[in-house]
């Protein structure tokens, strides 16, 4: 059944000039690139977006770079989507990433990861509201 997630190009790789190589492997993959726009938070709008992780050791770290540079927040569609970006996305550490991911072709280290994608159905509900209106949906 078709599904939506949520996805980033993270500060590192849009600096990189890896944003269009990393469409393209989007697309190559058959996600259909339902909705995107080119931003740069605040602190405070990094810090919203991964509250989740409010408590951990990196929390200052991850938003700092987050908020550092312009990022492409996008919504994908697909069967699968969620799950089928994540693995297209590889491990969290790209030295632990499979060969021929966004992460393994793209990502520098843990923190700089060249892309974000949601991990369940309710985190992609949240995180495509955070970014998108539903007229901006279609
Ligand atoms: P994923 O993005 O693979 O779902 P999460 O949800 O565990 O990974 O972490 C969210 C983000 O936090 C990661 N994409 C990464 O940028 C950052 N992060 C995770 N672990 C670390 C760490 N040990 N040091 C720095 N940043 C981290």
């Amino acid at each position: 059944m078709s599904q939506r997630t949520f996805s980033i190009i993270k500060p590192d790789a849009v600096k990189a000039g890896n944003a269009g190589a990393i469409l393209a492997e989007i697309s190559k993959a058959g996600f259909k690139l339902l909705a995107i726009k080119k931003i740069v938070l605040t602190k405070a709008q990094a810090e919203g977006f991964y509250y989740v992780h409010a408590e951990r050791g990196f929390f200052g770290e991850l938003t700092d770079f987050m908020s550092s540079g312009v990022i492409y927040p996008m919504v994908l569609e697909k069967d699968n989507a969620i799950a089928d970006f994540r693995k297209l996305m590889g491990a969290t550490d790209p030295s632990k990433a499979d060969a021929g991911t966004l992460r393994k072709l793209f990502a520098t280290s843990i923190g700089e990861n060249a892309v974000h994608g949601s991990d369940a159905e309710d985190t992609a509900a949240f995180e495509i509201g955070y970014f998108f209106a539903g007229y901006e949906l279609k």
